[in-house]
């Protein structure tokens, strides 16, 4: 069975549309527990390193799957066959979760700690802090397949994860909402004010981190190693 896109004439009885509308909840059901595989995850690194190092790295995480309209729009934009397998297939973000990270350095440690689990299958990876986007969007994003047992047996559910800064929130949810002000046709001065945004953000960044360096100095009781956290079974080193 196929997706309206609305861009093709639609007819269906009741009990079709009906059926249409149970598939696709059954098709959405899988993301939703996907997603919540990966939040328990993600909590239970949050709540080990409260826990174990006395610190929190994670400033707030926030999960959603697709809204069915985003989706089609996403399905239309990308020319793929509105259909399920191709659907699952090509648009991988279908399930997000988004984590805000107090530093940069904590972001690539909860990357990391997050993506070298036996579980978790890491799909792509787009690095947007290292290599910002043009409009000046960072964030580092990983598409991870992780499984759900379902009564009819094992599935590999994509979910993206979206690891940045307070900084770069504030400055994504900002040019996200300017973007839809203008129906995506923004005027060249903002979209030069917005850069420059980006960089302002990323110096505060910058700033913040070392700030918190100066006041907690290296942190080697038990935390880091060699300038990143230990991985499980890994024994922090003094450096
Ligand atoms: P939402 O509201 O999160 O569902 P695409 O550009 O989407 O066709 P791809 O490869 O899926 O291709 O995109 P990418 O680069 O991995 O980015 C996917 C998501 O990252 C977006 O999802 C946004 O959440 C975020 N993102 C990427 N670029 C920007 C940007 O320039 N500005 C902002 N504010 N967010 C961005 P969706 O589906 O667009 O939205």
């Amino acid at each position: 069975m196929s997706m309206p896109t609305g861009e093709q004439p639609f007819t269906a009885t009741l009990a079709e549309m009906r059926a249409m509308r149970d598939e696709f909840q059954r098709f959405l059901l899988e993301y939703r527990f996907g997603l919540q595989e990966v939040e328990t995850k993600i909590t239970i690194l949050r709540d080990e390193f409260q826990l174990m190092h006395d610190y929190n790295p994670i400033e707030h995480v926030s999960s959603r799957v697709k809204t069915p309209d985003s989706l089609a729009e996403k399905v239309a934009r990308r020319g793929i066959e509105p259909d399920f397998p191709t659907i699952r297939q090509h648009i991988t973000d279908i399930a997000g979760i988004r984590v805000t990270c107090s530093f940069v350095a904590d972001a690539y440690r909860l990357f990391d700690l997050l993506t070298t689990q036996d579980d978790i299958t890491v799909r792509a990876v787009k690095d947007y802090i290292a290599v910002p986007k043009d409009n000046g969007y960072k964030s580092l994003h990983a598409i991870v397949e992780v499984p759900v047992f379902l009564s009819s047996g094992r599935v590999d559910v994509p979910v993206e994860v979206q690891f940045r800064t307070i900084a770069m929130d504030f400055w994504a949810s900002l040019e996200h909402k300017i973007y839809y002000k203008y129906d995506k046709q923004v005027p060249s001065p903002l979209l030069d004010s917005l850069r420059d945004a980006a960089e302002t953000a990323a110096e505060l960044d910058e700033r913040m981190e070392r700030l918190h360096r100066e006041v907690h100095g290296r942190e080697v009781h038990g935390r880091e190693v060699h300038g990143r956290y230990p991985r499980p079974g890994e024994t922090p080193v003094e450096v």
